[in-house]
């Protein structure tokens, strides 16, 4: 072939490739180096002071992470308040109440941050890290979270639509949902392990405990223990008039990251539908058998699900902003 040719062909192919490279390729470990080099460290700081004085924050901020990587991509999008002129994605209809602890260790750790390099650290990135550094604290594994994501630029309740999962759906409909998102079935599965932490409010398993047969008020799912039901429907007897009670998602462990979420699905002590549904499905239930078996297959198989998740539609360069603050766009207008 002629040189010039081959040149020619070479440009046009490293061109092709420049295009194609993902927003996630561009994140790198080393982002805030020059610009802000204590920033992990800031982050490690105020999150650790912030768990330790409230231990509901960890769960918070990894289901937060969750929410917004899975809703349009890891930009902070959850973050932003609603206003007269926008319903923003935290006001989206399924949000279930996200936890405010969650929000707040963000908003502290970025407090922090813009005292010591003003406008230069995402709340994107903050929120991937502070999620890192929480799930540590309660045991779980270490994962990498590279740099550089930027913060939306909107945020819409319409957004979320059909992006997130409920308790009520199936293991095919939860597979399809993560395959859009390119996780596979075992990724499910050890992501689902995140309910080894936190709790879940009486209406969403309600339904599981109360009226299961269509007739007596009594009845619970059978593929309860009957001990956990009914423990839980006492729980949960005054629910509807107080929907602030809830119950741990872990009844074993529930404030340590563990393989006892696994473990509890085989006796029949899952809480939510969704949960209890992967240890009785074809497609998950080797999973559920494995990380019930092997804490170190969880932690390594989670570690790399979290990896990619913390990469999920992020917007670098001119697609995103660097936020002054992390419930509000900069221009304000918007
Ligand atoms: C597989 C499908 C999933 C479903 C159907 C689901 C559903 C739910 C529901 C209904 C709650 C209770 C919310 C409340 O009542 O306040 C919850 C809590 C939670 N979820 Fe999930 N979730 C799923 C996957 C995940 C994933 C992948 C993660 C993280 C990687 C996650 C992290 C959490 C955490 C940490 C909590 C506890 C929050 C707290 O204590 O404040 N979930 N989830
Ligand atoms: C789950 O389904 C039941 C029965 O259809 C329904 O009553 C309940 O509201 C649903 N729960 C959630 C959280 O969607
Ligand atoms: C539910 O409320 C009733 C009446 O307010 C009260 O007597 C009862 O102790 C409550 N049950 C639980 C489990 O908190
Ligand atoms: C548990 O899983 C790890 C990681 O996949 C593997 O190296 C180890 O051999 C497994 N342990 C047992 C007892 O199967
Ligand atoms: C949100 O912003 C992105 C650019 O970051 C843009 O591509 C998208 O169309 C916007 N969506 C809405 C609903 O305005
Ligand atoms: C349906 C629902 O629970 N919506 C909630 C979403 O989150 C906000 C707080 O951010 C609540 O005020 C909504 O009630």
């Amino acid at each position: 072939m002629e040189r010039r040719a081959l040149v020619t062909r070479i440009a046009a192919l490293v061109a092709v490739l420049l295009l194609a490279t993902p927003a996630a390729a561009k994140l790198t470990a080393t982002y805030y180096q020059k610009t802000c080099p204590k920033a992990e460290q800031i982050v490690s700081e105020v999150v650790t002071t912030k768990q330790i004085t409230t231990p509901i924050t960890a769960a918070g901020a990894l289901r937060l992470f969750f929410h917004d990587c899975f809703a349009g991509g890891c930009d902070a999008s959850v973050l932003v308040s609603t206003n007269a002129f926008n319903r923003a994605e935290r006001d989206a209809d399924d949000n279930v109440s996200l936890p405010g602890d969650g929000f707040d260790v963000v908003i502290r750790a970025k407090t922090a941050l813009e005292l010591q390099c003003p406008g230069v650290v995402s709340c994107a990135d903050v929120l991937a890290l502070a999620t890192r550094e929480l799930v540590i604290m309660l045991g779980g594994p270490f994962y990498h979270v590279r740099l550089g994501r930027k913060d939306a630029l909107n945020s819409t309740a319409a957004s979320v639509e059909g992006q997130l999962p409920g308790p009520n759906m199936t293991v095919d409909q939860l597979i399809s949902l993560f395959a859009q998102k390119s996780f596979t079935a075992q990724e499910l599965v050890a992501l689902s392990g995140a309910h080894t932490v936190g709790f879940s409010h009486c209406d969403q398993f309600a339904s599981r405990i109360y009226g299961y047969d269509g007739r007596n008020q009594n009845a619970y799912d059978p593929a309860m223990n009957p001990q956990f039901a009914q423990a839980l429907q006492k729980a949960c007897a005054n629910y509807t008039t107080d929907p602030t009670i809830a119950a741990f998602n872990d009844v074993m462990t529930p404030g340590k990251f563990d393989n006892l979420y696994y473990q509890n699905l085989l006796r029949g002590l899952g809480l939510l539908a969704s949960d209890q549904a992967l240890a009785a499905h074809p497609r998950t239930k080797p999973f559920v058998q494995l990380y019930a078996a092997n804490q170190t297959a969880f932690f390594t198989d989670f570690a790399h699900a979290m990896e990619k998740l913390s990469v999920l539609g992020v917007k670098t360069g001119r697609k995103g902003e660097v936020r002054r603050r992390c419930d509000a766009f900069n221009n304000l207008s918007t």
